[in-house]
C-alpha cells in the first residue's frame, strides 16, 4: 500500500533531525569560502505574516543552494526586540514590555522553526538583551568623544499620538511612519549623531553597490540630496553704513541671478529679528512667523501648499542689476536647507512664480526658451529649465550651463559670495522619549556637565518596576531610583538621561552581532568578522530603502573610523522582495468582510443572517498589502498546519519572482501541495525497485554511481530522452537560482516530474537501464527541489536508499554531453512532393513539428493563405501536409 504524503510527520521529523545533528551550524573555517545570508530581523510583534514567510524562504533557498554548493554558510536569525508595540501592549493591556517581547519571540521563534529555516539558532540575538544593548551604549560614548554624538537645541518632527520624537527619515507624506497621524514641530533638546560627515562618503558609495537594485540606489542618492550652487551675498538697501547687513542666498541656478526680483528669508532666520527693528510693524511680522512655524516642515516644503508671505518692509540689493528689490519672509523657505534664504525668481521657478502672482510681485524672464518665446505677461507658469540668458548684461547670449559655471566665478572673484555644495541629508536625532529601548549612557551633573558613563559602569540597565501610562514623555523620569544617581566625575550628585535611543540604533549593527553573538567583552571578535563579513547577501523589504539601509551604512563606516572594523560597506547584495497582497471584500453595510463571511455568490453573510435578510453583493477591492484591518490576511500558521511547511514555502516561492508582488491564491496553495504530493508519490511508488537492498537487479550502489557519473547515451528512446531531460533540468534550475528566478526554476522541477511520469514503468523491474535513469532522475528531482522543498527532499533522499542529510551532498552539475539535443533533418512534402527540409531537435512532440512545418519560409510562400486539411507525422522522417 502506497503511503499517503503526510507533510506534518515528514517535516517535524526532519526538523528534529536538523537540530539533534547541529545541521546549520558553522564555526569558522579558511578552508572553505564563506557566504553570510541573512534576512532582515523581524520585530516580535506577536506572530509572523505572509510577509516574513516569503522574506524568509526567499533566505532559505539561497542559504541551502550555497551549502550545497560547498560553501560556509553563515545563516543567523535575531530579534530587533526593541519598540514601540511593546510599550503600547503595556498600556492597552498592562502586559510589562519585557513579558509581552519575550513572549512573542518564544511563539515566532516556534513559528520560524516549524517553517524549516537553515538558521544556526545557536547565533541567535535579541536587542532588547542587555548583553546586546550594552554595545549600542559603548558605541554611544565612542561617538561622543569624537564628536560625532552631540546634544542639539532643534524643532523635531513630534508625534503627538506615539509621544515621540521622529527622524526625518519616519515622517511619510507628513505623517508617522508608523501610525500615520500628522507630524507638527516641538523644540527639543536630544542627541543627534553626524551622519552628516559622512554624506559625501554615502553618496559616492552607491556607485560600487553593484549587487543593490537601482531603485533602492536612488532613492539613497536622493535621499541625501547633494546639489552644487552657489552662495551670494544681498546687501541690504538703506543700512546704516558703519553697520552692513547683508543676506546670503543659496542658489543651484545663478545663471539666473538677473531675474531675482525678492529675497525670501525663512520664518526662523536669525536676520528676521533685526528686520523687525527696522521695520515699523514688528508685531505683524512676529504674529506672522508664529502662524508659520505651527504648520510643519513637511508641509511647508511641499510644492502644492499655499505659499505665504510677508514683507518685512526692508529692500536688499541684487548684486548683478544693482536694482533694490524686497525682502519678504516665506513659508517655503526652511532655515534647514542652505543658507535659510533664497533669492527668488519667479519667471524660473514655479515656487517663486505662485508667490509673486499671489502678492503682485514683479517677474522677470532672462531665460528664453528655443521653442516659444516667454513673456512675463502671458506667462502660466514658470519656466525651469535650461536655455538662452536674456537681459542679463554682459551674461546675456550665454546657454544656462556655460552662464552657471561664469556667473559662479564671477560672483568668487567680485567678492559676492561662494560656490559650495549642499546636502538634503540632516543628522539623525536618536533620543526617544520612550521606555523600551536603549538607555543612552550620559549622566547630567550640576558641576561637571554633561558626563558620559565609565565604560565599567555599562550596561546602563533599563529599570524594570515602572508602570507606562502613555502621557508626561519619557517614563524613565518616573524611576527616582533610575534617575539619580553620582556622576562618574566629581561623585556628586547627578541625573541620568532618562530617553532612550531610536530603535533603528539596534538595527545598524546587528549584521556584526552575529559573527560572534557570545563574546562579552567587545561588541564583536575582530577575526570572526574578517572571515564572515560582508553579508554577501541581503533580504527585506522596500520599506527600509533609505532609513534602516542608509543608517547600517553610515554605522558601519563610524565603526571602521573608530578602528573596530576594516569595512566601508556591510551589504555586498541586496534583494528587496515583493509585498504580498491578496483581493479584499467590502460589504457597503459592515465594511471589510473576512472571507469566510463571503458567500460562494459573493453576497455578505452578515446581512444574509439580519432580520429581514438582505442579498447585499460585495465589492471585492483590489489585491492590496495583506493587513489586519483589511481582513486579507492569511494565517502561515493555518497553512502549515494544513499543507505543510514545504508547500508553503514552494506557493511563496512559485507565485511570482522575489522582487514582485505575490498575488495570493488559494488555488494556487493548493496546486502546490498537489505538486509536492506527486512528487512524493512517485519515490515512494519506485523506491523499493531502486534500492539494491530491496531489489537485486539494482545492482551495487557503486556500480549505479559509476554509471551516474559516465556520459553514457547507449539507452532506449524513451530513457535517453528522460536522461537528457534531467541534465537539461539541472542546467536550467542551477542558472535560475544563480539569477534569483526561483518560480522558473520550479516550474523546470515540474516539467521534470511530467517526463518522469510519462515513463511507464511496467515490466522494467529487471532493466537495469530503466532503474539506473529513473535513480538517477528522481535523486535529481530531490536535490533539485532541495532549498525549496527541504523536508520533503531529505524524505525522499532517504526513501531512495541515500543517508541523510541531502544537505551534505553537493549540488548536482549537469553533462553538457548528456543535455545536448540531438537533431535531424526531417522532409516536408506537400501532397507528397518534397519541397522542403528542417532541422529539429530529437524527440519533439508531433505538434510541434507539425507547427515547424508551417513556419518554414518556403511551406509558407506554397500554402499562400490555403491552411493545410490534415497533417501527418511520419517519425523522425518526414511531415507531409495535404492540401
Ligand atoms: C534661485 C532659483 C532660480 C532657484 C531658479 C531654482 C530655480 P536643490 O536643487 O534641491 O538644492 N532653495 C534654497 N534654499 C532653500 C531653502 N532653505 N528653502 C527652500 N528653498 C530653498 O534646490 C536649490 C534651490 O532651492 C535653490 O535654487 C533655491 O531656489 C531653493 F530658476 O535659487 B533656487
Ligand atoms: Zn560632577
Amino acid at each position: 500500500m502506497a503511503r499517503k504524503y503526510i507533510p506534518e510527520d515528514i517535516e517535524t521529523k526532519w526538523q528534529r533531525y536538523w537540530q539533534e545533528h547541529e545541521t546549520f551550524k558553522v564555526t569558522e573555517d579558511p578552508s572553505r569560502p564563506k557566504f553570510y545570508c541573512l534576512e532582515m530581523f523581524p520585530y516580535p510583534s506577536g506572530r509572523i505574516h505572509m510577509g516574513h514567510v516569503r522574506n524568509y524562504a526567499i533566505g532559505d533557498v539561497i542559504a541551502r543552494y550555497k551549502i550545497m554548493q560547498g560553501y560556509n554558510v553563515l545563516h543567523p536569525m535575531g530579534w530587533d526586540a526593541f519598540g514601540l508595540p511593546a510599550e503600547n501592549a503595556a498600556i492597552d493591556h498592562g502586559v510589562h514590555p519585557a513579558v509581552w517581547t519575550e513572549e512573542n519571540i518564544a511563539y515566532m521563534r516556534k513559528q520560524l522553526q516549524r517553517m524549516g529555516l537553515s538558521y544556526d539558532w545557536d547565533r541567535e540575538i535579541s536587542t532588547c538583551d542587555p548583553a546586546y544593548y550594552k554595545w549600542n551604549q559603548w558605541f554611544f560614548i565612542k561617538m561622543y568623544e569624537k564628536g560625532l554624538a552631540y546634544r542639539s537645541k532643534s524643532d523635531v518632527n513630534w508625534c503627538s499620538s506615539c509621544n515621540t520624537v521622529l527622524a526625518n527619515e519616519q515622517v511619510i507624506d507628513g505623517g508617522c511612519w508608523r501610525c500615520g497621524s500628522p507630524v507638527v514641530q516641538k523644540e527639543l533638546e536630544q542627541w543627534v549623531f553626524r551622519i552628516t560627515d559622512y554624506a559625501e562618503e554615502l553618496l559616492e558609495g552607491c556607485n560600487r553597490l553593484r549587487g543593490w537594485p537601482e531603485r533602492v540606489l536612488i532613492m539613497q542618492k536622493n535621499w541625501i540630496g547633494k546639489s552644487r550652487g552657489v552662495e551670494v551675498d544681498f546687501p541690504l538697501a538703506d543700512t546704516a553704513p558703519e553697520n552692513p547687513l547683508s543676506i546670503r542666498i543659496f542658489t543651484t541656478r545663478p545663471d539666473t541671478l538677473f531675474g531675482a526680483t525678492f529675497v525670501c528669508l525663512a520664518p526662523e532666520h536669525p536676520l528676521v529679528k533685526d528686520l523687525m527693528e527696522l521695520s515699523d510693524r514688528p508685531e505683524e511680522i512676529q504674529k506672522f512667523v508664529d502662524d508659520i512655524k505651527r504648520q510643519s516642515k513637511i508641509e511647508r516644503a511641499a510644492l502644492d501648499t499655499e505659499k505665504l508671505g510677508m514683507f518685512t518692509g526692508v529692500n536688499a540689493i541684487n548684486p548683478l542689476t544693482r536694482e533694490k528689490i524686497p525682502v519678504w519672509i516665506a513659508n517655503f523657505v526652511l532655515m534647514e536647507y542652505g543658507t535659510g534664504a533664497i533669492m527668488s525668481v519667479p519667471a524660473h521657478d514655479q515656487r517663486d512664480f505662485e508667490f509673486a502672482r499671489k502678492y503682485n510681485l514683479p517677474i522677470r524672464v532672462v531665460i528664453q526658451n528655443k521653442d516659444e518665446t516667454l513673456s512675463e505677461d502671458t506667462m502660466e507658469e514658470a519656466y525651469e529649465d535650461e536655455g538662452i540668458l536674456v537681459n542679463s548684461g554682459e551674461f546675456t547670449g550665454l546657454n544656462s550651463t556655460e552662464a552657471i559655471e561664469r556667473i559662479g566665478e564671477y560672483i568668487e572673484s567680485a567678492g559676492l559670495g561662494r560656490r559650495t555644495i549642499n546636502y538634503r541629508l540632516r543628522d539623525w536625532g536618536i533620543s526617544r522619549q520612550r521606555y523600551w529601548g536603549t538607555p543612552i549612557p550620559m549622566v547630567y551633573c550640576d558641576k561637571c556637565g554633561i558626563v558620559p558613563v565609565p565604560e565599567s559602569g555599562l550596561p546602563v540597565l533599563l529599570p524594570s518596576n515602572i508602570t507606562i501610562t502613555g502621557r508626561g514623555g519619557s517614563p524613565l523620569q518616573q524611576v527616582e531610583e533610575f534617575v539619580n544617581t553620582t556622576c562618574p566625575s566629581c561623585g556628586g550628585m547627578a541625573k541620568r538621561d532618562t530617553d532612550t535611543m531610536d530603535t533603528f540604533v539596534d538595527s545598524s549593527w546587528y549584521f556584526l552581532r552575529y559573527v560572534s553573538p557570545h563574546v562579552d567583552d567587545k561588541p564583536f571578535d575582530p577575526e570572526a568578522v574578517s572571515y564572515w563579513m560582508n553579508v554577501d547577501q541581503y533580504i527585506g523589504g522596500i520599506e527600509h530603502a533609505v532609513l534602516h539601509l542608509l543608517y547600517a551604512r553610515f554605522f558601519t563606516r563610524v565603526l571602521r573610523d573608530l578602528g573596530l572594523i576594516e569595512i566601508d560597506e556591510p551589504f555586498e547584495s541586496l534583494l528587496t522582495q515583493g509585498m504580498v497582497v491578496k483581493e479584499t471584500y467590502e460589504c457597503p453595510h459592515h465594511g471589510y468582510l473576512f472571507p469566510d463571511e463571503v458567500t460562494e455568490d459573493k453576497l455578505c453573510k452578515k446581512c444574509a443572517d439580519e432580520l429581514p435578510p438582505r442579498k447585499t453583493p460585495v465589492i471585492i477591492g483590489r489585491n492590496e498589502k495583506m493587513s489586519k484591518s483589511k481582513k486579507n490576511v492569511v494565517d502561515p500558521d493555518y497553512l502549515i498546519k494544513t499543507y505543510g511547511a514545504d508547500t508553503v514555502r514552494v506557493f511563496a516561492l512559485f507565485a511570482a519572482p522575489p522582487e514582485r508582488d505575490l498575488e495570493w491564491s488559494d488555488r494556487g496553495v493548493e496546486g502546490a501541495f498537489r505538486f509536492l504530493s506527486r512528487v512524493y508519490r512517485k519515490v515512494e511508488e519506485m523506491a523499493s525497485l531502486l534500492k539494491a537492498s530491496t531489489n537485486p537487479a539494482m545492482g551495487d550502489v557503486e556500480e549505479y554511481r559509476r554509471w551516474q557519473g559516465s556520459t553514457s547515451m547507449d539507452l532506449p528512446e524513451d530513457l535517453k530522452g528522460l536522461r537528457r531531460s534531467v541534465h537539461q533540468t539541472i542546467k536550467k534550475v542551477t542558472n535560475d537560482i544563480e539569477e534569483y528566478h526561483f518560480n522558473t526554476a520550479i516550474s523546470f522541477i515540474m516539467e521534470l516530474m511530467n517526463k518522469i511520469y510519462a515513463i511507464s514503468s511496467s515490466e522494467r523491474k529487471g532493466d537495469r537501464n530503466f532503474l539506473y535513469v529513473m535513480r538517477e532522475a528522481l535523486e535529481t528531482v530531490s536535490l533539485l527541489i532541495s532549498p525549496f522543498a527541504p523536508h520533503l527532499a531529505e524524505e525522499m533522499w532517504e526513501l531512495l536508499g541515500n543517508s541523510p542529510s541531502i544537505m551534505n551532498t553537493p549540488w548536482p552539475s549537469h553533462s553538457e554531453e548528456i543535455a545536448r539535443e540531438e537533431e535531424i533533418v526531417l522532409v516536408i512534402q506537400v501532397n507528397g512532393k518534397v519541397r522542403s527540409r528542417i532541422t529539429i531537435p530529437a524527440g519533439l512532440p508531433d505538434e510541434e513539428i507539425k507547427a515547424r512545418a508551417l513556419e518554414d519560409r518556403r511551406i509558407k510562400e506554397i500554402l499562400g493563405d490555403r491552411s493545410p486539411e490534415k497533417i501527418f507525422v511520419v517519425k523522425k522522417k518526414l511531415v507531409n501536409l495535404v492540401v
